[in-house]
């Protein structure tokens, strides 16, 4: 990576208290395979235990922001595991909380939330239609959305590239000499940082 482009050198956080959960697309797999295998790196590094990591699966980017929304939805509700059912719910240990109570749930410190942060990540790849515009139109101001209105950052791992080598330089995966930064790097990073952060800051 240039020294003038890209995030400054890593900001050194402890990741250890921090819950993180990766949302993925499953378009153009082999590039995102490679994003979220460099997000997880960098989470570990940081000292995010895995057992505090959930991955989740969306058929496409256009699904992150609805899944995402959903994984935080958790987060307000005391949390005895991290294991995730977009499908039917949330589970925490033996209790299942119902996709669609009706009810608000009741806020808890931050200290118990589901998840510090959420990393969505997808790739975008503009083919011959309009379609490519309005994805990525309304994924990136969904995600923004999210994080404002819950609070919880949602790092926004959505690659919108031009053409297939564009989203692959992008994941560490260039064709010629210069294989690329892989971004996914970043966004783990960018996870814990604003993880931590928002503990702070509640
Ligand atoms: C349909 C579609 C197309 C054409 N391209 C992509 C893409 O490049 N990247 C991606 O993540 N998803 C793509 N999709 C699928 C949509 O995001 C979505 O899954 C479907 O329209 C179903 O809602």
């Amino acid at each position: 990576m240039s020294d003038i482009k890209g995030p400054s050198p890593d900001a050194k956080i402890d990741g250890a208290p921090l819950r993180i959960a990766i949302v993925h697309a499953r378009w153009n797999k082999v590039i995102i395979d490679a994003l979220v295998a460099g997000a997880l790196k960098k989470l570990k590094e940081a000292g995010v235990k895995e057992s505090n990591i959930v991955v989740e699966s969306v058929p496409g980017s256009f699904e992150l922001p609805l899944a995402c929304s959903r994984m935080i939805g958790g987060s307000h509700i005391q949390v005895a595991s991290n294991e995730v059912d977009l499908l039917g719910g949330i589970s925490f240990g033996t209790t299942k909380v119902p996709s669609r109570t009706g009810t608000p749930a009741p806020t808890i410190p931050s200290a118990n939330q589901a998840f510090d942060a959420v990393i969505a990540i997808g790739v975008l790849i503009k083919g011959a239609t309009m379609h490519f515009e309005y994805i990525c139109d309304a994924v990136s101001h969904s995600l923004m959305k999210i994080q404002v209105d819950t609070g919880v950052p949602v790092i926004f791992g959505v690659l919108t590239a031009l053409n297939d080598n564009q989203a692959l330089e992008r994941a560490g995966l260039g064709q010629g000499e210069q294989k690329g930064h892989n971004h996914g790097e970043d966004w783990g990073l960018a996870a814990v940082e604003m993880g931590s952060h928002v503990r702070r800051w509640n």
